[in-house]
């Protein structure tokens, strides 16, 4: 109950029960906070509860795709591959549920309609879908950077006679796609792991691909004892190397320029890293994002590597990418995926050159005729960042909401925090190095963070915290700039830049910075007493 009608019914309500908002209930319990988590699914997990189709599979490696926050997690949990499948993953995320007792407050199947925040009593109302009014002094969003499915508006698909799905709307039960003519559209990193996997059981596959892509071997398999033992003993280590790296992966950046090594030496190093499989490529060199010709001598190797693998010439020349450098648009990962269209029954559509057309009951019909389909799977991304943010209705101080703040694209200080938007904290926000780095070490940075300054706030009798207008505008500048400063904003067609999603502001929405940097600023705001956040001591009542 509440004390007096200033009084929330909550110290704080954080939105999603991925990764971030386990996390955060578990650091808000920990600061002897009232909090309760809203999810709007039937269970914990995120992203790794609605990803579930065929080769659904983290990108990062399962040892260090994890939480560092506790050694008696890491010691205890056994992880079975090099990257983790989609069912570890949340089985493991269902551990941590139950291993910290968090399941008492989360609530599960509970969409957010709206929040807004009221000036008089500085706290929160958030209303849900089933019509629930929460009220609490601080809201804290943990809604991922790609939850928000990205379906294209093609005409017809109404009337398509077989199945569609979008893989992150994955049936729980799984789709037959046995003895099937399935069509995938899309050949980003959850196609590229799709198509083999659905090439295995379907009688047909069709790849609509939009833009050839980049992808290195993921070079997957099982994790002997004797590495999940050596891992354990080096966490230490392991954590240390995240924690200074660009992307919060625990490997080093090379510090030589692809330019400088000779070319022999170059092949070599790329042929090395080729073989060992994985996103460390991209840290072969120091200059790979920073400068087009370093970037160029890799994009080359790669193009060379598909041109070997695939045996049909003209099928290769079509998975060549030119239009973008490697790793300027999400690098994917694969196991098998160019080997794919050496199979008689996979073939590849280019609708640069054949576009779609429209989605008769049939199949998908391009400019060259109709594509007969049982089944058509839609890997066709998110919209990434603002889409989970902006998927409900938050209204701040003023009675401004977040959709028309954010009408030219998104602002925010440091990513966490908005002006105009008291008391809101946005986990992985735009603005953040989030999906540029391995995530779970980009989530505990900004969980711990949020923690601290809320414990800071307690002790200071403070009950409103907001990014001032100046700082934001200055944050802002930054995250342009450090774009800037890489070959990232080149990639004209990458959901980085919202260019993915019709309509969407084109501005470049994660930090480039680097993580080792974002970190240092973000601990430095603080301990100069959250520079560029007001503070405003709670009222004193009479
Ligand atoms: P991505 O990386 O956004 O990839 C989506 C793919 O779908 C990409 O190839 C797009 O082509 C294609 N696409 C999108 N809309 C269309 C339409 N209308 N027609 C044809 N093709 C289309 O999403 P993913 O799910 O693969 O990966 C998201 C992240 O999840 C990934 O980066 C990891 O962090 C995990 P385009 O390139 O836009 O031409």
């Amino acid at each position: 109950m509440a004390e007096d009608d200033t009084t929330p019914d909550l110290d704080a309500v954080v939105v999603g029960a991925g990764f971030a908002g386990l996390y955060m209930l578990h650091r808000l319990r920990g600061l002897g906070m009232s909090a309760l988590v809203l999810e709007r699914a039937g269970g914990v997990g995120g992203t790794w509860y609605w990803n579930r189709y065929p080769g659904a599979r983290c990108d990062s490696e399962s040892y260090y795709y994890c939480y560092a926050f506790s050694q008696e997690l890491e010691q205890e949990w056994e992880w079975t591959e090099r990257y983790p499948r989609q069912p570890e993953i949340k089985r493991y995320l269902d551990h941590v549920t139950d291993r910290f007792d968090l399941r008492r407050d989360i609530r599960f199947d509970t969409s957010v309609e709206s929040a807004r925040y009221d000036e008089d009593t500085r706290s929160w109302s958030v209303t849900t879908a089933a019509g629930d009014v929460l009220r609490c002094r601080y809201l804290i969003t943990a809604v991922g950077c790609l939850s928000a499915a990205n379906v294209p508006d093609i005409p017809g698909l109404d009337t398509f006679a077989g199945q569609w799905h979008h893989t992150g709307q994955w049936p729980h039960e799984g789709v037959d796609v046995r003895g099937a003519r399935v069509g995938i559209v899309g050949t980003g990193s959850t196609g590229i792991q799709a198509v083999p996997v659905l090439a295995a059981d379907a009688a047909h596959l069709t790849v609509f691909q939009r833009t050839a892509n980049y992808s290195i071997p993921a070079r997957n398999g099982p994790l002997s004892a004797e590495e999940s033992a050596t891992y354990k003993a080096s966490y230490d280590e392991i954590r240390a190397v995240q924690a200074g790296s660009t992307n919060g992966h625990p490997f080093v950046v090379s510090d030589e320029s692809a330019l400088d090594a000779a070319p022999e030496r170059r092949e070599a190093i790329y042929r090395q890293a080729w073989e060992r499989g994985g996103l460390r490529f991209r840290a072969s060199f120091r200059d790979l994002l920073a400068d087009a010709d370093a970037n160029e001598t890799a994009s080359e190797f790669l193009r060379d590597r598909i041109r070997e693998v695939v045996d049909d010439p003209e099928t290769a020349e079509k998975l060549v990418p030119h239009d973008h450098g490697f790793a300027t648009k999400r690098p994917p990962i694969d196991t098998h995926y160019f080997e794919t269209y050496n199979q008689p029954h996979v073939r590849l559509v280019d609708v640069k050159a054949t576009p779609i057309e429209e989605i008769v009951p049939a199949g998908v019909r391009t400019s060259e005729g109709v594509h007969e389909l049982d089944h058509l799977v839609f890997a066709t991304g998110f919209d990434a960042m603002t889409g989970p943010l902006l998927s409900f209705e938050i209204t701040g101080a003023g009675g401004t909401a977040l959709r028309e703040a954010w009408a030219a694209g998104p602002r925010g200080y440091l990513g966490l925090g908005v002006s105009g938007f008291p008391n809101l904290f946005t986990i992985t926000g735009p603005g953040s190095p989030s999906v540029l780095t391995n995530m779970p070490t980009s989530i505990e940075q900004h969980v711990d963070w949020i923690a601290d300054c809320l414990g800071h706030l307690r002790e200071r009798g403070v009950d409103r915290i907001e990014a001032e207008p100046d700082a934001e505008r200055e944050w802002g500048e930054h995250v342009q700039e450090a774009a800037e400063a890489t070959l990232l904003p080149r990639a004209a067609s990458s959901w980085y830049l919202g260019a993915n999603v019709p309509g969407k502001p084109r501005v470049f929405m994660p930090y480039a910075g680097g993580f080792a940097r974002y970190t240092r600023t973000c601990t430095a705001v603080a301990e100069d007493g959250y520079r560029g956040f007001a503070l405003e001591p709670a009222r004193t009542r009479v």
